[in-house]
């Protein structure tokens, strides 16, 4: 067994089951998953409404901009280390994930939690103002400046946005967000077999709720965001490489242990 900061969140098992005989059956499934999702985000659907009007003034944007590079990137990465813990928590319930082993569990989340937090942002993005929930208020790119890392920021809301416009239900985003994990193609995983059934199940279930929803042309666009969100995550990566060249000991001593186990 390898040593993780995955590990606290990941026993005990979670008290859910799902009945043996009803496991592969696709509306259940969904109902778990889509169970799952609801108890682990941040914010919910009615909640996010309500706050739509609430956004960032300009002096509030200029003292995130004032902020010194290694600042920000400390705070934005305190940040995006919370919304990963709530995909951990996520994670773990989805049934055919908690059944893997705690190696092949830890390695779909380092590979995958960023991919489902950005999925998850598109649940908080203002596509009338391309703005994001971040901090308590709605934020644009801007905000983000002094991370200088413009590119990669707008690239993310250009995800958002588009992803944002496929009007996904929170069902169908529930069960998209496990399809993304539950990904047989990630690096270092001991039993492949296991995970491509556990992934294959979710499918079924995607492709039911698609169908009952009758908006099965949604499939291949999802499908193809799934690219766009591996080109993300590399490019996530080469700036936390450029940041760490520039601020070591930032990285070091600062950042939350959990995230420079995932990205570092
Ligand atoms: C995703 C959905 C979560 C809430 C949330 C918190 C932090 C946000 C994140 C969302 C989206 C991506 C985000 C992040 C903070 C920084 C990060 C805006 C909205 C951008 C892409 C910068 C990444 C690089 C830093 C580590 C420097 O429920």
């Amino acid at each position: 067994e390898q040593s993780s900061h995955l590990i606290p969140a990941l026993p005990p098992a979670y008290p859910y089951s799902v009945e043996p005989e009803l496991q592969g059956c696709p509306p259940e499934l969904s109902a778990s998953i889509v169970r799952s999702h609801r108890e682990t985000t941040q914010y919910r659907p009615e909640e996010l409404q309500a706050l739509r009007w609430k956004v960032f003034s300009r002096e509030e944007i200029h003292a995130y901009q004032s902020k010194s590079v290694d600042e920000m990137w400390q705070h934005c990465a305190v940040r995006l280390t919370d919304a990963v813990q709530y995909v951990v928590e996520f994670a773990k319930r989805i049934p055919g994930f908690r059944q893997l082993g705690q190696n092949d569990q830890i390695a779909l989340l380092k590979s995958g939690s960023m991919e489902v937090v950005l999925v998850r942002m598109s649940r908080m993005f203002n596509t009338e103002n391309n703005t994001v929930f971040f901090d308590g208020k709605f934020a644009g790119t801007e905000l983000f400046k002094s991370l200088a890392c413009g590119d990669l920021i707008a690239a993310v809301f250009d995800f958002a946005h588009n992803l944002c416009a496929l009007r996904l239900t929170e069902q169908q985003m529930a069960v998209f967000t496990a399809l993304v994990l539950l990904n047989a193609d990630r690096p270092c995983l001991e039993d492949r077999e296991r995970v491509q059934r556990a992934r294959r199940d979710v499918e079924l279930a995607l492709s039911h709720i698609l169908h009952r929803d009758n908006q099965e042309s949604l499939l291949h666009k999802l499908y193809q965001r799934v690219q766009v969100l591996k080109s993300l995550c590399a490019l996530h990566i080469e700036k936390l490489r450029w940041f760490r060249q520039l601020y070591p000991l930032t990285v070091h001593s600062l950042f939350p242990p959990l995230y420079k186990e995932l990205f570092g």
